[in-house]
């Protein structure tokens, strides 16, 4: 087992992983850039190393500060967190030529499934649905036209470099089909210097649902059931839930096996998410995969009972999976709230000094944060605060504590998010687990005329 990690993330995220190393009896180093230096969660680290200024291009972002920092505290690990460089194949093998494991998948199943089109080639070798697409890449307007006519409007245009909507956009007619396939390359080549794209048809209404899997460098793989994830406003999760309601008990069977059956065909190790869409006939499509830890992974650690970032250190490690499939039991219901520093009108982050932070607690309640009394939220990065998770038997109750949770959570000096889950967790539909990934602007925020 390694004796030192390097956490190569900032806020809750690099506590979890602080904890994770504990409880394990490894020592845990964090970085942390000027606009987090003496945040309080640094101070739980053995050892927190400056790695640059503000901005995350000059520090979290920088495979270089991160690795000298990473010789200097001649860790045997790290840990790269979700987000910043999780997903970055090169510098998982940057980590690995200097003799330092990266904490993640393989390099090669991390390109493969970071390009979408290669993850979609391999779900169908895995005998895993995808949503009817082009063949592959669409290389001219030609080819976009030929695959709109054979399915017909609306068709979703698709950067293979993308994820989380970058690149991404809707065509309901040959004319902005084409605008639409110049606007997506454009955007992707800008974001990600590879403008390759290619075509699904649209599906108009789906709920996004996730599968945990793990697996191990010696040919073991698993699943740890499911997350809704539908509920969302521009790509930005706002809360996770397992088991995913409504969902008949053969459909759910049926897509954690198709994971565990794309992991294997990928050799994927470590923890990863593979991502469906749902349509309301329940039929399933793969659509990608990450090959990160997930921000919303506590839900699946409450249902089954297994501590994933701690696993993934093992996994790292070389350790073989300490539990069979059989063995991993969904038990209860858990939810999870996103609590974001952010304006409850115009969502926009709200970023500033917590003159007042009174957490909730109780049966059934995680919280999991790195913010405490006069904690100040950096303007720098994504605006997340706290994580609020309930645990209860059934749907019912863990949203009455969830409520509950959310009544006791008081917070000042900076606007959030608490209000709306509020908002939420009163609203019929939700309560029905009547979700989709319109809900927001659908049922919440009603925008006119639409
Ligand atoms: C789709 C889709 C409908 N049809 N693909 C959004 C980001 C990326 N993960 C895939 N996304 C979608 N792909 C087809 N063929 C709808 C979405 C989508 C979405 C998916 C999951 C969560 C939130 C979403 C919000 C808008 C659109």
């Amino acid at each position: 087992m390694f004796q030192r990690i390097l956490i190569a993330n900032r806020g809750e995220i690099a506590l979890r992983v602080t904890r994770a190393c504990h409880d394990l009896g490894i020592e845990a180093v964090v970085v942390y850039s000027e606009a987090d230096r003496g945040a309080p969660y640094l101070k739980l680290a053995d050892q927190a190393i400056c790695i640059g200024p503000a901005a995350s291009a000059q520090s979290y972002l920088k495979p270089a500060n991160i690795i000298k920092a990473a010789e200097l505290a001649n860790v045997n690990a790290i840990h790269p967190g979700y987000g910043f460089l999780s997903e970055k194949a090169d510098f998982a093998h940057m980590c690995r030529a200097c003799g330092i494991e990266f904490i993640g998948p393989p390099e090669e199943a991390m390109r493969k499934l970071g390009d979408k089109n290669e993850a979609r080639k391999l779900a169908k070798q895995a005998g895993v649905p995808v949503v009817p697409g082009s063949e592959g890449l669409i290389e001219n307007e030609k080819e976009a036209l030929a695959f709109a006519e054979q399915s017909g409007y609306p068709v979703l245009i698709k950067a293979s470099a993308g994820g989380g909507g970058k690149g991404m956009r809707i065509a309901r007619n040959d004319i902005s089909l084409i605008a639409g396939l110049k606007a997506a390359r454009q955007e992707a080549e800008a974001a990600f210097k590879d403008g390759s794209v290619y075509l699904e048809k649209y599906l108009e209404i789906a709920r996004h649902v996730e599968v945990q899997v793990l697996g191990d460098q010696h040919g073991n793989a698993v699943h740890l059931w499911e997350r809704e994830c539908s509920m969302q406003r521009k790509h930005q999760k706002l809360i996770e839930e397992s088991p995913a309601p409504n969902l008949p008990a053969e459909v759910r069977n049926a897509m954690c096996d198709a994971a565990v059956r794309l992991v294997n065909t990928a050799n994927y190790q470590n923890a990863g998410t593979c991502e469906f869409l749902v349509d309301p006939e329940n039929k399933f499509y793969f659509i990608e995969v990450n090959a990160r830890i997930q921000v919303e992974h506590p839900v699946t650690e409450l249902v089954t009972g297994i501590d994933l970032v701690c696993e993934q250190i093992r996994i790292a490690a070389g350790e073989k999976l300490r539990f069979e499939q059989k063995e991993i039991v969904h038990r209860g219901c858990a939810i999870e709230c996103r609590i974001n520093a952010e304006d409850p009108v115009n969502f926009r982050p709200s970023p500033g000094t917590i003159t007042h932070w009174q957490p909730p607690g109780g049966p059934g309640v995680r919280l999991d944060t790195h913010v405490i009394t006069g904690y100040k939220v950096p303007s720098n990065y994504d605006s997340l605060v706290a994580k609020l998770l309930v645990h209860q038997p059934t749907r019912p109750e863990a949203i009455a504590t969830m409520k509950r949770a959310l009544a006791e959570f008081r917070v000042e000096g900076i606007q959030t998010s608490i209000a709306l889950h509020l908002e939420i967790m009163n609203t019929s539909a939700f309560v029905e687990g009547a979700v989709d990934t319109k809900f927001v602007e659908r049922v919440l925020r009603p925008v006119e005329g639409k």
